[in-house]
Parts: structure tokens; sequence; C-alpha cells
């Protein structure tokens, strides 16, 4: 990562001072952030597909579902590639004003990676273990981050996600299990070099930002509420990082389009070596189904 020279550009949205702490503690979070007219498309959407959804009783790669979902009581994990699905997807992920955001903290040029909407269902929507991101998915630097939106309001029944400040700036976690398998979430031994009791748990009101650079430790408790807990997730990386082959996890078509600035002539290496992990083109569902370790289509 390069915060002078993003720095060097004005920011679109946030102020320097934003920009300056998601540099230093590698989150930000924006109380209601986005308005009830985009929550409104985004959830005329979403209702569509989570009854689409009925109609299937195993996970695939658009639907991870929990184990229990039915059709008359559907239960999703996850919505996988939603830009890819829907134009309103699409245009909030492509050309929304969180792309305003991304340009701030790795632009001016940028890139889109992939998207998510993490249901985490009412009545024990499952936990996310602690894990890094970048390690799902190396790239030639460290400048990724992913934005999340809430698009309900979340208080701390409800599994918001958990950040530990500044550690992006520490050690990269082994994700592989003892037995060598991809666990996707940091050893019991590891955790105790984890400082997660300087946790901070990012909630907030329907339309609220989460952001979180690729190297945050992160994760979040079941959801134990009545209330569901979607999380609607984009990652962005600096024009200048490029992706390692076979690490790409959605196989999405917007992979790699440019949504900000133009196309890197350089590419930018960052110094750290990056876990190196399993080849996905081989088959990747989400990260509830690998540390679950539950088997999906
Ligand atoms: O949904 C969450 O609480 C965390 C999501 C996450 O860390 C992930 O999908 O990689």
């Amino acid at each position: 990562m390069k915060p002078e020279r993003i720095l060097a550009h004005e920011g679109k949205v946030l102020s320097r001072a934003q920009r300056e702490f998601y540099f230093e503690n590698g989150y930000l979070q924006l109380e209601s952030f986005i308005g009830q007219d985009w929550l409104d498309r985004l959830w005329a959407v979403t209702e569509r597909l989570i009854d689409e959804s009925r109609a299937r009783e195993t996970s695939n790669k658009v639907f991870d579902l929990e184990p229990n979902h039915t059709a008359e009581n559907p239960r999703l994990r996850r919505i996988s590639n939603p830009v890819g699905l829907d134009p309103v997807f699409e245009e909030f992920g492509l050309r929304g004003p969180i792309v305003d955001l991304a340009e701030d903290l790795v632009g001016p040029d940028v890139k889109f990676h992939h998207s998510k909407l993490n249901m985490k269902w009412s009545g024990g929507g499952e936990e996310v273990k602690w894990h890094q991101d970048i390690q799902f998915w190396p790239h030639t630097n460290y400048s990724p981050l992913t934005i999340g939106l809430y698009m309900d309001d979340v208080d701390d029944e409800m599994g918001p996600m958990g950040v530990i400040p500044g550690s992006h700036k520490g050690e990269i976690f082994d994700l592989y299990g003892q037995d060598g398998q991809w666990a996707g979430a940091l050893a019991d031994k590891d955790l105790a070099r984890a400082s997660l009791d300087r946790a901070v748990w990012l909630k907030g009101p329907k339309g609220s930002i989460t952001i979180h650079n690729c190297r945050m430790l992160h994760g979040s408790m079941a959801n134990n509420s009545n209330f569901g807990r979607p999380l609607l997730l984009h990652t962005y990386a600096s024009a200048d990082a490029l992706i390692m082959a076979g690490s790409v996890v959605t196989g999405s078509a917007h992979a790699e389009t440019i949504v900000r600035g133009s196309r890197a002539k350089w590419i930018h290496f960052d110094p750290e070596p990056c876990l190196n992990p399993p080849d996905w083109s081989k088959g990747y569902t989400s990260i509830f189904a690998v540390q679950q370790d539950d088997a999906a289509e």
C-alpha cells in the first residue's frame, strides 16, 4: 500500500482524516451512508432472489444455503456474485456511491474484484471465524479492500462484523488447518496472537458502511436475534494490483473491470509474501461452507 500516493489525489467523499484513519487502522465505518432509494432497489432484487432459492435443496454457485434451508422456510448464508446476477446490483457495485469510497482509499485507478451478499439469517445465521481475506485471493500488492453495506439495522445481537484495529499491519496468518486442508480461518493456536480483546464491532442503522483492508483480521458471531443481518460486500483494488492465477473466487465476469481511472501500465508489488490458497479454479463455494466444512454442489 502507498497511502501518500493515494492521498495525493483529492478525496471524493471522505475527509483527509477519514482516509488517514483507514490507512492507520485498516478499517472505516460510515453511518447511514446509503439512502433509502438505493436500499429499496437492492431489497427488491434480493427478495426476488430469496424467492428463487426456495426451489433449491442444495447450494450452488449462486445460493449458499444453510443445512436446514427449505422451500417454506428459506435460510441463506450467502448470495454469491450479486453484481453478475442483476443490473441493479451491477449498477450499485460498478457505478454506485460506494465506488467513490473505493476511489478515495485505493485510487485514482480502481478495479472491481468481486461481490457477495452475506445474509446471516435470523435465529442462528452462522458465525464467520476470524480470518484475513487476502489469503483467499492473493494479489501482487495489499491494496484490496472490501466495502460492506448493512441493508438493515444491525446491533450487537445480530452478529455484526468485528475487526482488530491495526491488524492489517501485522502478521499474515496461515489459514490451512493441521491436516493440511484449507480451513479459511485462524487456527486456535494462532488466536492467542490475534489480540481479540481489542475487537471493534461495526454495527449501525441500515445504509451504514463497513470498510476493511484485505489484511484486516475480522470475523463475526452467529446471529441469534429475530432479524436477519444482510451485509452486501464488494471488493475493489488499486488497478496496479494484479490477481494471482487461480485465485479468483467467484468466476465473476466483472472481475478486473476498471471502475475508476484507467488500467495500470505498471504492476505494483508489495514485498511481503502471501499464503498460497488452493487452486480455486477447481471449485470454490463460500467461506461459510469452507469454515463449517460442509459440501456444496
Ligand atoms: O459476513 C461477515 O460478517 C463477514 C464476512 C467475511 O468476512 C467474508 O465473507 O469474508
